[in-house]
C-alpha cells in the first residue's frame, strides 16, 4: 500500500499521460500494455515538486546505505527532478553527468564542484534493468566517487532491482508498477482486465533470456575487470563509457554494438565474388562488431550486393568497413569515395585513409561524406615487413586525426596510439595459428594486441580460410573479449 500522498500523486501523473495504458512499441520492438514517460512533469511543476519530494522522503524513510554527500540525476528526464531535490534540499547539492563528452576542450564527463571519496546518490525517473543507472554510475566512479544507493520514481519491476543489488547499489523506489496499477483500478481509472495484461507483460517480461545473460554477463565483467585492476594489468575505459564520449555516429555505434554484443571481432571477408561474401557475413555476423570488405577484389559487384549486405549489417547489427585505404588528394579521393562504380560513401559506415597527402584528405573525404555520419580511420601502422607507416609517421598521424575530432574516429594501428577513449584502435594481422604468410604479413596474436591497447582484431584467413568459418569466428571472438576485459578498467 502507497501512502496518500504518493497516491495522489500516482493519479496526477495518469491525469497527464505520464502514465498510459494501451498499445506501445518499445525501442525492443515489443508491444508493451503500458507506457511511461515521466519527461512530461516538466509541465506540472507541481508534480515535478511532489515526485521529487516523494523521492526524497523514501530515501529518508528506507534509509540509505551511504550518507548522501552530493546527488546525480540520470540524464535527461532525471535532472530537473534532481534539482528540485537540491533545491528544496540545499544541504546535499547536484552533479550533472554528460551523456556526449566531447574528447577535446574541457574533458569533462562530470560537471560541477566534488572530491573524491563523496559519496553520491544516483537520482533517475524510472528504472528496468539497470543498465542506464549504471552508464551514469561509471563515469562517476571512475572520477572516485563512492556511490551505493539509487533512488527513482518508479520500479518497473523488470529486473533492476536485482540487477543492481548485484552490483551492490540499493534501489529505493516511491513505487513499483503493481502499486500503480493497484491505486488506478481502485479509483475507477483503469479496468481490472488492463491491470491483469500489465502485471502479466511486467511477469513475462523480466529481464530474462538473452537480455538477462548480457546483464549479468556485464555484471561479471565488472568483476573481471575488477580482479584485472588487482592483479596491476592495463587499463581502458568500458566501450559502453567510451560510446558516450564518441561525437561521430559511426564511432558511437561501433562502441555500442561492441558492448551489446560483446565482442571486439571484425572478419575481413577477403573473397571473389558477392555471394561468397554474403555467406561469410551471414556466418559470423552473430559473432562481429564490423564486417571489412575489398568490393574491388569482388568479380561481381553490383548495387543489389549493397542492398542485401546492409540487410545482413542490420540483422545481425555490425556496421560496414570499406578498406579503401584512399592516398590522393582531397579533391580526388572526395569523386572517389562518392562517386565511381562503388559509391563507397552511400553504404560504408566507416572506411579509411593514408595520412601520406596530408590533412587535405581528411578534409576532401569529409566533404564527400556530406553528413552521413560516417567515420574515418587513419592508416598510421601497417602489420607488414618493412612498412614505413610507422615511429614519427605514426605520431603525425594521431596529431591528423585528433585535428578532425567529428570525422575521424581512430586508427588502423598496431598499438594503442592516442590516450582519447573516444579514438577507436583497429588492429590487422591477427591470426592464432600462423605467424606470417609468404608475401610479408606478419601475425599476432589476440592476446598481444589487445594487450598492447588496441580496441578491434581484425582477422582475415584465419576466419575465412577456416573449415568452419562461423566456428572460427566465435573462437576469435572469444580470445578477443577475453583480452579486452583483461584491459578494461573496473567501473
Ligand atoms: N590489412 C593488413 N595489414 C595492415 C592493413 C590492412 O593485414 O596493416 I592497413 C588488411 C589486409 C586484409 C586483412 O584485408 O587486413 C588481414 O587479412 P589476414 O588476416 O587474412 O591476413
Amino acid at each position: 500500500m502507497v501512502s496518500p500522498e504518493v497516491e495522489s500523486l500516482v493519479v496526477r501523473l495518469f491525469e497527464v499521460d505520464a502514465v498510459k495504458f494501451g498499445d506501445f512499441k518499445l525501442k525492443s520492438g515489443l508491444m508493451s500494455p503500458f507506457y511511461l514517460d515521466l519527461r512530461v512533469m516538466v509541465s506540472y511543476p507541481d508534480i515535478l515538486a511532489g515526485v521529487a519530494e516523494a523521492m526524497w522522503g523514501k530515501l529518508q524513510s528506507g534509509g540509505a546505505t551511504g550518507r548522501v554527500d552530493i546527488m546525480c540525476g540520470v540524464p535527461y528526464t532525471a535532472l530537473p527532478i534532481a534539482t528540485a531535490m537540491t533545491l528544496a534540499h540545499r544541504e546535499v547539492p547536484m552533479l550533472m553527468r554528460r551523456k556526449e563528452v566531447k574528447d577535446y576542450g574541457t574533458k569533462k564527463a562530470i560537471e560541477g564542484h566534488y572530491v573524491a571519496g563523496q559519496n553520491c546518490l544516483i537520482v533517475e525517473d524510472l528504472v528496468t534493468s539497470g543498465m542506464s543507472v549504471m552508464e551514469t554510475v561509471e563515469p562517476l566512479e571512475h572520477e572516485g566517487l563512492v556511490v551505493t544507493d539509487v533512488v527513482v520514481a518508479v520500479d518497473r519491476e523488470q529486473g533492476g532491482k536485482a540487477n543492481l543489488e548485484a552490483r551492490g547499489l540499493h534501489l529505493h523506489a516511491v513505487c513499483t508498477i503493481t502499486e500503480i496499477i493497484e491505486v488506478l483500478v481502485r479509483r475507477g481509472k483503469i479496468s481490472e482486465v488492463m491491470a491483469s495484461r500489465v502485471r502479466e507483460f511486467v511477469a513475462d517480461n523480466q529481464v530474462t533470456g538473452s537480455n538477462a545473460a548480457e546483464v549479468s554477463a556485464r555484471m561479471k565483467d565488472d568483476k573481471n575487470a575488477k580482479d584485472a585492476k588487482d592483479a596491476g594489468a592495463v587499463t581502458n575505459l568500458a566501450f559502453g563509457a567510451r560510446a558516450a564520449q564518441c561525437v561521430n555516429p559511426a564511432a558511437k555505434q561501433l562502441f555500442e554494438i561492441c558492448e551489446a554484443k560483446r565482442t571486439n571481432l571484425c572478419v575481413a571477408a577477403d573473397v571473389k565474388t558477392a555471394e561468397e561474401t554474403l555467406a561469410i557475413a551471414d556466418a559470423v555476423g552473430p559473432e562481429i562488431c564490423c564486417l571489412k570488405t575489398h568490393v574491388d577484389v569482388m568479380a561481381d559487384f553490383t548495387p543489389d550486393f549493397v542492398t542485401r549486405l546492409q540487410a545482413l549489417a542490420e540483422k545481425h547489427r555490425f556496421l560496414i568497413f570499406e578498406d579503401r585505404k584512399f592516398a590522393d588528394i582531397g579533391n580526388t579521393v572526395a569523386m572517389q569515395y562518392a562517386g565511381g562504380v562503388y559509391k563507397i560513401a552511400d553504404w560504408s559506415h566507416i572506411t579509411n585513409a593514408h595520412p601520406v597527402p596530408g590533412p587535405g584528405i581528411v578534409d576532401g573525404l569529409q566533404a564527400a561524406a556530406g553528413g552521413k555520419g560516417r567515420g574515418l580511420l587513419l592508416l598510421a601502422e601497417m602489420s607488414s615487413k618493412g612498412t614505413l607507416a610507422r615511429g614519427e609517421y605514426a605520431d603525425a598521424t594521431v596529431k591528423m586525426a585528433e585535428a578532425n575530432p567529428e570525422f575521424v574516429i581512430g586508427y588502423i594501428c598496431q598499438r594503442r596510439l592516442s590516450a582519447a577513449p573516444s579514438m577507436v584502435h583497429m588492429t590487422p594481422g591477427v591470426n592464432m595459428a600462423e605467424a606470417g604468410d609468404a608475401l610479408g604479413q606478419q601475425y599476432n596474436t589476440p592476446e598481444a594486441v589487445c594487450a598492447r591497447g588496441t580496441d578491434v582484431i581484425i582477422v582475415g584467413r584465419g576466419v575465412i580460410a577456416a573449415k568452419d568459418p562461423a566456428a572460427a569466428a566465435a573462437k576469435y571472438r572469444q580470445a578477443g573479449w577475453d583480452a579486452y576485459q583483461k584491459t578494461v578498467k573496473p567501473a
